[in-house]
């Protein structure tokens, strides 16, 4: 598809609750979309957070490499199909959330010139997919985390993530399981905020028949979470370690990745994530489909990413009520603890002009 323009859309959405993580609290989103147009029009949404704190990407620095490096070098490439993006954009290093968001935008607009839908075009084998949740630290503590993982409950969820850190571990993960019982699919997430001189308090989390520990050490520090993986029986889901399907082949073969979450900004696209996914299947790793706390935008492609075969368990796709008032799209809707894959052309959703204008705080027009 030859691109004619594409904006960098910027909107304020504020989170219906803070989320705390072992990194830091996240108050709201100042969220940037790409819009292209050409034959047809897409939507991109970018995972950046406002800060280089998930990783060393964030949204003013997205928006600038889009501007001065990636958008410029797509006008150059001119007629660029979606799976041509990735080799497009390749001599820049990294910054794979921001380039993830340029080749959602372009998927967008070539699937709906097609008439056809990004889950079916992947294989998608569910028209609907189970949805867990991700609980941030509570400032309440533990009778806070209890009251939030009930309502949660309540409201259907699969699978409950709970985020951990050094004095906020042992003691939450025991009350939740004491209170809700066995039956319950529990995970946790520590966000690298252990080290391996931890591994005698995480080995301790083995009681609590957990799904699997998500990314106790830092990014880089692969070598150390096969040596956690050796002494504990609670598998090892990697997050952060996770750049590319090479660097999860190559997690998987030095038997750090027990469990693989699977995120299209951290693996800089559809494209790259789709293609992670196969990894996990040829290698038998159980995959799911994490969050950033997308907007609908995002979100649907999260879901059509879980709808295909080797994402085997509940993700973080959660319905749009727990992140927002309003979403920026028909929100996603929770409906015996599943989403529905979004079926329509392309991503299957787009913004709604009303609410657009509502939380729209500026728009940049970059022409070819
Ligand atoms: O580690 O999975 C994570 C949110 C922002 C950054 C990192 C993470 C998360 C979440 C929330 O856990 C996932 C979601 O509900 O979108
Ligand atoms: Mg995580």
């Amino acid at each position: 598809m030859r691109i004619e323009t594409v904006e960098l859309v910027r909107v304020a959405m504020p989170l219906v609750v803070p989320f705390r993580t072992s990194f830091g609290v996240q108050r709201s989103r100042d969220v940037l979309l790409l819009h292209v147009t050409g034959e047809d029009e897409g939507w991109g949404e970018c995972t950046t957070p406002d800060a280089p704190i998930y990783s060393s990407e964030y949204t003013e620095g997205a928006a600038a490499v889009l501007r001065d490096h990636l958008v410029p070098r797509l006008f150059a490439a001119g007629d660029v199909a979606a799976t041509e993006v990735g080799s497009a954009l390749a001599p820049v290093r990294g910054h794979r959330m921001a380039k993830a968001a340029l080749e959602l935008a372009i998927l967008d607009a070539e699937l709906r010139a097609a008439g056809r839908g990004l889950a079916a075009s992947f294989g998608a084998v569910r028209d609907r997919v189970p949805a867990g949740v991700s609980v941030g630290i509570p400032e309440g503590g533990v009778p806070e985390l209890l009251e939030v993982v009930a309502g949660h409950l309540d409201e259907g969820y699969l699978r409950v993530k709970l985020k951990i850190e050094p004095g906020f571990d042992l003691e939450p993960v025991a009350a939740v399981r004491e209170r809700f019982g066995e039956s319950v699919a529990l995970s946790v997430d520590a966000n690298t905020a252990y080290r391996l001189d931890d591994a005698p308090t995480l080995v301790q989390l083995d009681a609590f028949e957990l799904a699997y520990v998500e990314q106790p050490f830092p990014a880089d520090h692969l070598m150390d979470h096969a040596r956690l993986a050796d002494v504990l029986a609670t598998p090892i889901c990697l997050d952060e370690s996770l750049s590319s399907p090479t660097a999860t082949a190559d997690a998987v073969t030095a038997g750090a990745c027990e469990v693989a979450n699977l995120k299209i900004g951290r693996l800089g696209g559809f494209l790259p994530a789709v293609a992670t996914h196969d990894i996990c299947v040829e290698r038998g790793v159980p995959a799911w489909v994490g969050g950033m706390l997308e907007t609908g935008i995002g979100r649907a492609a999260n879901v059509a990413l879980a709808a295909l075969a080797g994402v085997t368990l509940p993700g973080d796709t959660s319905a749009s009520a727990r992140y927002w008032r309003v979403d920026l799209t028909e929100p996603f809707a929770l409906v015996d603890g599943h989403l529905e894959v979004p079926a329509g052309p392309g991503v299957g959703v787009a913004p709604l002009e009303d609410v657009l204008a509502e939380v729209e705080t500026g728009r940049e027009v970059l022409r070819a």
